[in-house]
C-alpha cells in the first residue's frame, strides 16, 4: 500500500499563515458528520487558543445536536449571515466540496484560502491544499500538524480530534483502522479524551434518516458469489429529501465489506440530477484491490477504499431491484 503524504512543507506554510492572521474563518461541510464537525472544532479551537487571530466556525447547517455530550457549548455560524470579505485566512475541513466552495465565492482577492481533507477526488482549487486520500480522516491530517507545531493541546481538542477519528472508522471497525490511528488515539485519550463516552455517543445518535437510508440499501444489497462482490444502490427516492452526506454511503460500503464471504462492496448513489458516485470498501483479507475498479470508471482512491464518479441516472425497477440510465 502506498505511503500517506507528509505535509511538513504545507504545515510550516500554515503555520505561518495562522501566525499572522487577524480573522479565521474555519468550515465544516453542509450535513456535518463527526470529522466535520470534530476537524472544524479541533482546529478553531486550537487556532484561538495558540494564535492572536479572531475566529469563526461555520457550517450551512447547525452544530448537530447528536455531539452536544461529547462538544458541549459549541455553535457554527451560518456562512450566508456573515460577511466573508472580513476574513483573510478561510479553511474548509473535510468534504470541501460541499459548503467550503460557496464560501471561496465570496471571500476578498486577498483572502488565503486553505483545503483540508482526505477525500482523494477534491478538485476545488485554493492556495494551500492539504489533501490526501489515504488518511482515515480530516482529524488524523489535524493530530500530525497539531503535533508538528509542539503545541501542547488540551482535552477539548483531543475529545475533538478522536470524535472524528471514530466517527470515520467506525468505531475502529473499518479498513482504514491503521496501526498509527491506534496510536494516535491512544495519545488522545492520555490527553483526556474520552474514547467510551465518544463510541456510546456516537452509536446511540445515528440520525432515523440515516438508519432508513441504511436499511433501504441494505435491503437492495445484492452478493455476487463467484467473485465476492456485494453491491447496493441508492436512488434518489431513497434519499426522500434527506440530505445524504458521502460519509454515510461509505459507511454502508465499509459495512458490507466486513460480512463474511465478501471481498469488496460496491454502493452507488444519486449524488445531483445527473451524476452518479460511487463508493468501493473492501477489507484486507477479502485481497482485492478496489481502486482498480475505480480508476477503469475514471475514479481513485486506494486499496481498500476508492471512489468515482459517473454520469447517469440510477432508476429503481422491480422486486427491489435497479438501473443506471
Ligand atoms: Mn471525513
Amino acid at each position: 500500500m502506498s505511503e500517506k503524504r507528509q505535509f511538513l512543507k504545507e504545515f510550516n506554510t500554515l503555520d505561518y499563515i495562522l501566525r499572522s492572521a487577524s480573522n479565521v474563518l474555519v468550515v465544516a461541510h453542509s450535513n456535518p458528520d463527526p470529522d466535520a464537525v470534530g476537524s472544524t472544532v479541533a482546529l478553531g479551537s486550537f487556532v484561538k487558543k495558540f494564535y492572536k487571530a479572531n475566529v469563526v466556525m461555520g457550517c450551512y447547517d447547525p452544530f448537530p445536536d447528536t455531539l452536544n455530550d461529547i462538544i458541549p457549548n459549541t455553535t457554527f455560524d451560518n456562512p450566508d449571515e456573515l460577511d466573508l470579505t472580513l476574513f483573510d485566512v478561510v479553511i474548509g475541513c473535510d468534504s470541501v466540496e460541499r459548503g467550503f466552495d460557496r464560501v471561496i465565492e465570496g471571500v476578498s482577492e486577498n483572502c488565503v484560502t486553505i483545503a483540508i481533507d482526505h477525500h482523494h477526488d477534491i478538485t476545488l482549487q485554493s492556495d494551500v491544499r492539504i489533501i490526501d486520500g489515504l488518511y482515515a480522516a480530516t482529524c488524523e491530517i489535524l493530530y500530525d500538524f497539531f503535533i508538528f507545531t509542539h503545541k501542547q493541546f488540551d482535552k477539548k481538542i483531543a475529545t475533538a480530534l478522536l470524535a472524528g477519528i471514530i466517527g470515520d472508522t467506525g468505531a475502529f471497525q473499518h479498513a482504514n483502522t491503521s496501526a498509527e490511528i491506534l496510536t494516535m488515539s491512544a495519545d488522545l485519550i492520555k490527553r483526556g479524551a474520552s474514547i467510551t463516552k465518544i463510541i456510546a455517543t456516537l452509536s446511540a445518535n445515528q440520525e432515523i434518516e440515516t438508519l432508513n437510508l441504511w436499511g433501504r440499501a441494505l435491503g437492495r444489497t445484492k452478493f455476487y458469489k463467484e467473485n465476492g462482490l456485494a453491491v447496493s444502490a441508492i436512488t434518489r427516492e431513497d434519499l426522500q429529501g434527506h440530505l445524504v452526506n458521502s460519509g454515510e454511503i461509505s459507511n454502508v460500503a465499509s459495512m458490507l465489506a466486513t460480512v463474511p464471504l465478501v471481498r469488496a462492496a460496491l454502493v452507488v448513489y444519486q449524488a445531483d440530477d445527473n451524476t452518479i458516485k460511487g463508493s468501493l470498501r473492501a477489507e484486507k483479507h477479502g485481497n482485492i484491490d478496489v481502486s482498480a475498479i475505480a480508476h477503469t470508471l475514471g475514479g481513485g482512491g486506494h486499496k481498500l477504499a476508492s471512489g468515482f464518479s459517473i454520469p447517469g441516472q440510477i432508476v429503481g425497477v422491480d422486486d427491489n431491484g435497479w438501473k443506471i440510465v
